[in-house]
C-alpha cells in the first residue's frame, strides 16, 4: 500500500502527468500533422493520377485551380509546377461563333473524328456571361453525347468567376493541366459576341470562326475584329437547301478576306464549308489545321506566338492580381464607397478620388 502511495508521489507520477500533458498537445498536433499529411497525399495523388491521364484527378486539379480560396494557393502552385514540364505538347484551337451557329455540334463531330484518328481531346470554354449568370457555355452537353462518353475526351464547362480576366486565367491553367494529362488537342469554345474572343485568341494557336450562310455580319453579331483574328472561317450548316447559299457565302468571304493585311504567321486564312450535323467537311477541316501547324512550326511562328502569349499572360496576371488585391482590401472597399458618394454629391472629382484611394496604405 505504502509503496504504491510512495510511487504515486514519486517523480514517476510527475512524469506521467507531464507525459499526459505532452500527449494532450501531441494529440492536437498529431491530428494537425495527419491533416497536413493527408492534404499532401491528396495533392500527390492528384498529380500522379493526372499525369497518368486519370480524368477524375484532372477534374479535381481543375476544381482546385478554379477555387479563389487562399487556402488552396499552395496546392495549386504545386500542381501547376508539377504539370508544367509535361505541358505545351498540344495544339490549342479556339472556336467561336454566335449562339446557334453549331459550335457544340461541331465540337461533337470534330472531337469524335479526332479521337478516331488517335487523338485525345479536351474541350474548355471561356464565357464571360456565365460569370454573371452562373450558367455555363457547355451546359448543352446533350449536343456532345458521344464525346461525353469517350474516355479519350475531357469536357469541362466554363469556369465561373467575377471577371473575364479571372475566367480566362483559370482556362489557361486548365490548358496546362489538360496537356499534362496527355490531351493533345485542346478545343476552347467561346461565344462570338464580346471581349472573350480576344482572350481565347491569346491562348490558342489557331482561331476558328464558325459562320452561317445568308446572314449579314450585323445579324450574326460578329465584329470585324473577330474576322481579322480568324485563321479560318468555317461556314456551318452547308447542307440540304442551305448548301447553295453556303457556297455563295464562301466565295464572298474569300473575297472579303483578301482585303485584310497579311498575318504575322504568313498563313492565308481559309474559308471552308462544313455540316457539323452530317459530319461533312470535318476531316477537311482537320487537314487544313494540320497544314497550318506544319507551316507555322516550320516558319517558327508557332513557337514565337506561344512565347508572345506567355509574355502577354504575365502582364495580364499582374494586372489581375493588382486589381484583386486593391478592390478586395477591406479599407479600400469602405473608402471607395465614401468616394463614390462624394462624387455623387460633387464634393470631389474622379481624379482626386482615384489619387486618394490609390494613396491609401494597404
Ligand atoms: N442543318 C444543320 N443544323 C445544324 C448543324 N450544326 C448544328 N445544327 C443545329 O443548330 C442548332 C444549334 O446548334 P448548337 O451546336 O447547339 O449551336 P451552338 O453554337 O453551340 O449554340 P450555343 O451553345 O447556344 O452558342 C441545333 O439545333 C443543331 O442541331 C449543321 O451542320 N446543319
Ligand atoms: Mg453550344
Amino acid at each position: 500500500m505504502s509503496s504504491k502511495k510512495k510511487s504515486e508521489n514519486t517523480s514517476a507520477l510527475t512524469e506521467t502527468k507531464a507525459s499526459q500533458k505532452l500527449n494532450h498537445i501531441s494529440n492536437a498536433s498529431k491530428s494537425r500533422i495527419r491533416e497536413i499529411r493527408k492534404k499532401a497525399e491528396n495533392i500527390e495523388e492528384i498529380i500522379a493520377g493526372l499525369l497518368a491521364g486519370n480524368n477524375t484527378q484532372l477534374s479535381k486539379a481543375i476544381t482546385l485551380t478554379e477555387s479563389n480560396a487562399k487556402k488552396h494557393d499552395a496546392a495549386v502552385k504545386k500542381i501547376i509546377a508539377a504539370c508544367l514540364p509535361h505541358a505545351n505538347k498540344s495544339v490549342r484551337i479556339g472556336i467561336t461563333g454566335v449562339p446557334g451557329v453549331g459550335k457544340s455540334t461541331f465540337i461533337e463531330s470534330f472531337g469524335n473524328f479526332l479521337i478516331s484518328i488517335g487523338k485525345k481531346v479536351a474541350v474548355l470554354a471561356v464565357d464571360p456571361s456565365s460569370s454573371v449568370s452562373g450558367g455555363s457555355i457547355l451546359g448543352d452537353k446533350t449536343r456532345m453525347e458521344e464525346l461525353v462518353k469517350s474516355d479519350q475526351a475531357f469536357i469541362r464547362p466554363t469556369a465561373s468567376g467575377d471577371s473575364l480576366g479571372g475566367v480566362a486565367r483559370k482556362t489557361r491553367e486548365s490548358i496546362i493541366l489538360c496537356e499534362a494529362a496527355g490531351y493533345d488537342v485542346i478545343l476552347i469554345e467561346t461565344v462570338g459576341v464580346g471581349q472573350s474572343e480576344t482572350a481565347v485568341h491569346s491562348m490558342t494557336d489557331f482561331f476558328l470562326l464558325l459562320k452561317l450562310a445568308g446572314a449579314g455580319d450585323e445579324l450574326q453579331g460578329i465584329k470585324r475584329g473577330i474576322i481579322e483574328m480568324a485563321d479560318a472561317i468555317l461556314i456551318n450548316k452547308a447542307d440540304g437547301t442551305n448548301e447553295k447559299a453556303a457556297k455563295y457565302a464562301k466565295a464572298e468571304f474569300k473575297r472579303a478576306l483578301h482585303l485584310y493585311p497579311e498575318k504575322q504567321s504568313k498563313w492565308n486564312p481559309k474559308v471552308k464549308l462544313c455540316s457539323a450535323l452530317h459530319n461533312s467537311g470535318i476531316e477537311a477541316a482537320w487537314k487544313m489545321l494540320s497544314d497550318y501547324f506544319e507551316q507555322t512550326k516550320n516558319n517558327g511562328f508557332f513557337e514565337e506566338n506561344r512565347k508572345l502569349q506567355n509574355k502577354y499572360w504575365l502582364l495580364q496576371s499582374i494586372d489581375e492580381r493588382l486589381k484583386n488585391e486593391f478592390y478586395q482590401h477591406e479599407d479600400i472597399k469602405k473608402a471607395l464607397k465614401i468616394q463614390l458618394k462624394k462624387i455623387h454629391l460633387q464634393e470631389t472629382t474622379p481624379f482626386e478620388a482615384a489619387d486618394y484611394l490609390l494613396g491609401l496604405k494597404r
